[in-house]
């Protein structure tokens, strides 16, 4: 299905300026480097000063300047900055999905819940301002006391990218802040007006609760901006979203420095349907998973592994499902599909669904270009399924577009084994009602994906948990749980309240 009538580039430029203007943001009245766009027509919004090497490095000198006191304010006062920004992040959820939706694309439903997701994070966040716990060890001396503190540890650099273009920057952000460092964030070029309005809201919630000025700093640009953040030594976290490419590059970049880095990178997420799993739970959630946000998540499901008895009839269902999603306008209630961020991500679909048909993949549904005519800059795509004979190259790979690999298995063990035969590793699940089946997924010698679910899809995750993949994908975990210790320094403490110096294994000495 396809929904017509889009709206014009125009339109959607006076809603991206009111939006901006609603958040307090600053428009720069000139300048080029960055180029705002929209995917709904492939239309451009404005162009925006990228920032200079001169500029970043005063941004960065803010953020260093700033986290000397920021790193000094109790933790819980520091949590009453975020609590404020949450206050205005829930003041202008519609203002903020607006942005989302124009810049990244998405469906109304899922760019309120992206918002929503930044919300929640400052919740998160405020919480942890008062549990940023250490441990008291047992001192193996008498009249000794072991322990840890955590401390600030300094500029955080986020880079982000455009698919998740403020969650992403909020579960950084929102803990680095409370963690008693300074941020500074270049987020997609894709995605800067969004950016601004993040950035403006932050800045309010700054002064309205006398946070330093230059607790937050943004820098808008490309790809040599992102490397201003990476090679600079004030930077003592690099938390960087993008591609395995990116990530590649950005790593050891940071570690020659001995920077820390955290990244999160590709995907290649797929589920296990056994031939216990309630089938018609299964295949909404693989629709959600697979076809949702255009398959433009790092979570998003790429590959279906179905045990050979149950194939045939969840492949008619789910190919069932994608002839009825409505693709087209985000803004259109009733829409499931929005646009592709660009043409190129269009083009890299096509080959790769010629390179899945030379494997000798059958495309089931999809891959047809919609809405071609009413906006020829856009990327309308229909969702794909292609039933391939074995997990060949292309499977291996992660393409950014809305893409589902089918594959049969026989044995768990055979199904485990493809599953985990990729260089990916984020986000995994198994359908069934089999706990044997269930249990064995999420053991040791089952997923060895950063996130494991059961009867849910692979996408979705809420903030509480950790998030962040193995293997090629970077190995960082950010947002709940004690994400938090990234963002932090320990030092051990031994503190010795007798009269005596005993030393530790029983040395002696003076
Ligand atoms: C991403 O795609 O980079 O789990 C983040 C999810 C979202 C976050 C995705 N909560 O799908």
């Amino acid at each position: 299905m396809t929904t017509t009538a889009l709206p014009g580039t125009d339109a959607l430029r006076a809603r991206a300026e009111d939006a901006l203007r609603r958040c307090g943001a600053q428009l720069p009245a000139g300048g080029t480097g960055v180029t705002a766009r929209t995917p709904l027509t492939g239309g451009t919004l404005r162009t925006l000063p990228a920032a200079t090497p001169e500029g970043a490095a005063a941004t960065i000198a803010a953020a260093e300047a700033a986290f000397g006191e920021w790193r000094t304010i109790p933790a819980p006062r520091r949590g009453a900055l975020v609590k404020r920004l949450g206050e205005l992040l829930t003041e202008h959820k519609e203002d903020l999905a607006e942005l989302v939706t124009i810049e990244a694309g998405k469906i109304r439903s899922e760019a309120l819940g992206e918002v929503q997701e930044m919300i929640d994070i400052c919740d998160f966040a405020v919480g942890l301002s008062r549990q940023l716990y250490g441990r008291t060890m047992a001192s193996e001396r008498p009249g000794h006391r072991l322990s840890e503190s955590w401390h600030p540890l300094g500029v955080v650099g986020v880079i982000s990218a455009f698919n998740f273009p403020v969650a992403v920057w909020s579960w950084n952000t929102a803990i680095a802040l409370v963690c008693g460092d300074t941020v500074v964030w270049k987020p997609s070029e894709l995605t800067p007006l969004t950016a601004l309005a993040c950035a403006a809201l932050l800045g309010r919630a700054a002064s309205d609760t006398g946070a330093p000025e230059g607790v937050h700093g943004l820098l808008l640009g490309g790809r040599d901006c992102g490397e201003l953040l990476v090679d600079d030594e004030r930077v003592a976290l690099v938390s960087a979203t993008g591609s395995v490419r990116m990530g590649r590059e950005v790593g050891p970049r940071v570690a020659a420095r001995f920077g820390r880095c955290l990244l999160e990178l590709g995907g290649n997420n797929a589920a296990v349907v056994t031939p216990s799993a309630d089938l018609a739970l299964a295949v909404r959630g693989i629709v959600f998973s697979a076809a949702g946000t255009a398959g433009q998540r790092c979570t998003s499901l790429r590959r279906l592994i179905v045990h050979e008895d149950v194939a045939d009839a969840l492949v008619e269902q789910v190919v069932h499902a994608y002839g009825r999603l409505p693709v087209g306008d985000p803004f259109r209630p009733g829409t499931l599909i929005g646009p592709l961020i660009s043409t190129a991500a269009y083009d890299a679909m096509t080959k790769a669904l010629v390179a899945a048909q030379a494997d000798g993949g059958k495309v089931l549904t999809g891959g047809d270009r919609r809405l071609r005519d009413e906006a020829p800059e856009a990327a309308y795509v229909g969702p794909a399924v292609v039933r391939m004979p074995a997990q060949t190259a292309i499977v291996r790979e992660e393409t950014f577009a809305p893409i589902l690999y089918v594959l049969t298995y026989r044995t768990l063990d055979e199904a485990i084994e493809l599953h985990n035969g990729v260089p990916q590793g984020l986000s995994s699940s198994i359908f069934t009602r089999d706990q044997r089946e269930a249990e064995r997924f999420l053991a040791a010698d089952g997923s060895d994906c950063g996130i494991a679910n059961v009867n849910i899809g692979t996408s979705g995750a809420e903030i509480g948990g950790a998030f962040g993949g193995e293997k090629q994908t970077g190995g960082g975990r950010e947002s709940g749980s004690d994400a938090w210790r990234a963002y932090m320094r320990r030092a051990t403490n031994t503190v010795n309240h007798s009269d005596e110096l005993p030393l530790a294994q029983g040395v002696n000495f003076l």
